[in-house]
């Protein structure tokens, strides 16, 4: 396989409701998609789900588009007899750039995966035809008001709820919901990053509410710290923000500071890592999850197929297109029984609605060979 042509697509989508983490408020997704055009006419897509800022990580839609452009698409391309596995050695002599990289090989796999007729869960080694899904509710301005939006959730068919929690934000809302829903509801927060060393003995007392896990609430080098609230408390620790790569989870897990990784392939480099980190993760006992950034149905399709193999034993982040976009890229994806279907057509299985992508485009690049 080769490339002919990388399209650099910027969509502007609203969100059907604002978000607000502990890194700010979002109410639209500027999305980036890589779409890959081969020798043989097949066409692929990988979405980048960099933030419109830094905040999450360094990484930053307008950066990583650039540093598509600039590096990464000009690296691959040169390449005759490319397939996926190859993109991210093409791309090594780049530091970083994970977010940039994964949509990439992403887009290069689809377009590899439908030549050969496979779908991309297949390719993964996924074991189910859906997998059980949850729902991340954003911080909001009263405890009330957060538990109508569960109750919200709830309605829908949401079986597992995660609170983004941050410094006076946590212990009442988290009180607040397990009241109102009760103690078998499966429950989780999420810190991102937001508390500090100082926090460890509060952060601690959220053990009485029977989460299911507290994921990073310190920064993302602090694993000392993470080791230290997994030592004061009986609920698991779980890192997101921290886990760049299957050996840096390794270690993670190795020394204390985790004991459930959220699998985020963006944030890894790409599936292929997160399926090595998936792997690895398994043969250390530890359960895994896929972790979501607000994608569309493309992005989406490939968490699914993700969020089929084995070791994903924990509900993900993956939740019905509804919850994020009243018109999605792809046909929507749709909650039955707290679960969603995995696609099974080859590559991502989904059929791109050119319709919605135009109506939502900001902006077209081309880059040829
Ligand atoms: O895709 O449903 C989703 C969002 C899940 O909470 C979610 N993602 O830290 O896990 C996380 C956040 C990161 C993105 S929002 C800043
Ligand atoms: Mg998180």
């Amino acid at each position: 396989m080769k490339l002919t042509s990388v399209e650099l697509l910027r969509l502007r989508m609203p969100l059907v409701s604002a978000f607000r983490t502990s890194f700010g408020v979002q109410t639209a997704r500027d999305v980036l998609l890589v779409v890959a055009h081969t020798s043989d006419g097949g066409v692929g897509y990988g979405e980048c789900v960099a933030l419109a800022d830094p905040v999450y990580s360094e990484e930053y839609v307008e950066g990583a588009a650039h540093v598509l452009e600039r590096y990464l698409v000009p690296a691959v391309m040169a390449c005759n007899g490319l397939t996926a596995a190859r993109v991210s050695e093409l791309t090594s002599g780049f530091v970083g750039q994970r977010m940039a990289k994964a949509a990439l090989e992403l887009a290069v796999l689809d377009a590899q995966l439908q030549e050969s007729g496979m779908s991309l869960a297949a390719y993964l080694g996924g074991t189910r035809d859906r997998v059980d899904v949850g729902v991340s509710v954003g911080i909001t301005d009263t405890v009330d008001e957060l538990v109508e939006t569960v109750g919200g959730y709830r309605e829908q068919g949401y079986g597992r709820v995660k609170l983004k929690i941050e410094p006076g934000f946590d212990l009442e809302p988290v009180a607040a919901v397990r009241e109102a829903f009760g103690p078998d509801l499966p429950l989780q927060v999420d810190g991102n990053t937001a508390y500090h060393a100082k926090d460890l003995a509060h952060l601690a007392r959220l053990d009485e509410f029977g989460l299911l896990l507290i994921e990073q609430p310190f920064e993302h080098d602090a694993l000392d710290l993470h080791v230290e609230l997994a030592r004061r408390c009986t609920t698991p620790i779980c890192l997101d923000e921290t886990l760049t790569s299957a050996a840096v989870t390794a270690r993670a897990v190795m020394t204390g500071a985790c004991s459930i990784a959220n699998i985020k392939a963006a944030r890894m480099g790409g599936y292929l890592e997160a399926r090595r980190t998936h792997d690895v993760a398994q043969a250390l006992d530890t359960p895994v999850w896929c972790g979501g950034m607000l994608e569309t149905g493309l992005g989406r399709a490939a968490n699914l197929a993700l969020a089929s193999l084995p070791n994903f034993t924990l509900p993900g982040d993956i939740s019905a297109s509804a919850r994020y976009y009243a018109d999605d890229l792809t046909e929507p994806f749709t909650l039955v029984g707290g679960q969603i279907e995995v696609p099974r057509g080859p590559g991502l299985g989904v059929t791109v609605r050119t319709d919605v992508v135009e109506r939502v485009l900001t902006s077209r690049k081309e880059i040829r060979g």
